[in-house]
This record gives structure tokens, C-alpha cells and sequence, in this order.
């Protein structure tokens, strides 16, 4: 007689909290899925999901009877596609993970800068590091500083005179271009070859111009 008051007394409370708990849970696990897989697929995992409940419903909602077995039908048929969701998530760690937004350049790093077009610098790195000029023609290059610190462009004949920052015998040397500004070199006409070029104030920036 007590057990059974004890056990009734709590049981309208205890039902909705429980209920509320799972609930936060499953928003919760359901959320971490789709936010660690790519957006597109998040979307049709979300769908599937969606659709999977509303269909699974549907079913057990035209059975004359509700067993225990139609409880665990419904919990296979609703969670697959968030299996399906956990496997992207898993192999999305392991193959896109860090490499599509977070630390690349933009565009710029595409190609080689050619004449008349523009370096980016950025993070202590110039977006791109190959230009390509045209043999004997004098040609402008806009260096566009993204960046915190001042940059330059320096060309140098040789890798030793580059390694040896001989700015006597570069064979061009651009004024420092302060955070934020850009400013268009021009560059004198160069014979065909590879020089390498960097960036005066932080050597360790280097690319390579390719005249041709
Ligand atoms: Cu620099």
C-alpha cells in the first residue's frame, strides 16, 4: 500500500522531466552531428531525419496494436540516417578537417601573378609565390598588403644574393607598403629566367618570378 502511493506520487513529475532530459539529449547529440559535418550534408541528414520520424510514425500510428517491438522498429528506422550522419562526421575529421576555410589564402594563391596584377600579403606569407613576366617589358605588379606588419618586394638575381639580402645587387627593390595599404611597383624590364624574390623585412617570405 505505501509502495504503491510512493511510487504514483512522483511518477507525473517525474515522467514530463525525464521526458524533458531525453529530449535535451537527443537536440544535443543531434546538433554536435550536424554541425561537425559539412553544411550540405547536414541538410539532408537533418531531412532524413525529419522525414524518417514523420513516416515511422505514420506507420505505427496505422497498427491496431503498440507492442514493445514496434517501439524499437521506429528507434531503427528514425536514428540510421544520424548513423549515416556520425560516418560523414568521422571521415570529415580525417579528410576535410582544417583544410577548407579556416588557414588558406584566398583566391589570389590560385595562379601565378602576372603583369599588372596584384600579390597579396598576408600572415606574415604572400598569398601566391610565383610571378610571371614577359621577357624585356618593363611591368607593374600591385602589392596589396592584408596583413599587420609592413611588407615589401625585393628580386634578386641570384638565390645566393637573395640568401645574402644583397641589396646592392637586387634587381628591384619596392618601398615597404604599410597594414592595409597597396602600392603598385613598377618593375624595370628583365631578361628571360627564374629570380627569386622576397619580402625584405621578413626574408622568410619568398616566391619566385618567372620571366618568359
Ligand atoms: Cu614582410
Amino acid at each position: 500500500m505505501v509502495g504503491e502511493v510512493r511510487f504514483k506520487v512522483p511518477l507525473p513529475i517525474l515522467i514530463p522531466a525525464a521526458t524533458l532530459l531525453v529530449i535535451a539529449g537527443v537536440t544535443i547529440a543531434m546538433s554536435r552531428v550536424l554541425l561537425s559535418i559539412p553544411a550540405e550534408a547536414a541538410t539532408v541528414v537533418a531531412l532524413a531525419t525529419a522525414a524518417n520520424i514523420l513516416i515511422a510514425a505514420g506507420l505505427l500510428a496505422h497498427r491496431k496494436r503498440m507492442e514493445s517491438t514496434s517501439l524499437i522498429e521506429m528507434g531503427v528506422i528514425v536514428l540510421y540516417p544520424l548513423v549515416i550522419g556520425v560516418v560523414i562526421a568521422l571521415l570529415g575529421i580525417g579528410g576535410a578537417g582544417g583544410s577548407s576555410e579556416t588557414s588558406e589564402p584566398p583566391a589570389q594563391a590560385a595562379g601565378p601573378v602576372e603583369a599588372g596584377g596584384t600579390l597579396s600579403a598576408e600572415a606574415l606569407q604572400f598569398a601566391g609565390d610565383s610571378i610571371e613576366l614577359p621577357a624585356g617589358e618593363k611591368a607593374e605588379i600591385t602589392l596589396d598588403n592584408a596583413d599587420t606588419a609592413p611588407h615589401n618586394v625585393y628580386i634578386f638575381e641570384t638565390a645566393e644574393d637573395a640568401d645574402a639580402l644583397a641589396d646592392d645587387a637586387a634587381l628591384f627593390g619596392g618601398e615597404d607598403v604599410a597594414p592595409g595599404e597597396s602600392v603598385t611597383y613598377s618593375l624595370p624590364a628583365l631578361d628571360k629566367g627564374e629570380y627569386p624574390f622576397l619580402c625584405r623585412i621578413h626574408p622568410a617570405m619568398r616566391g619566385v618570378v618567372t620571366v618568359k
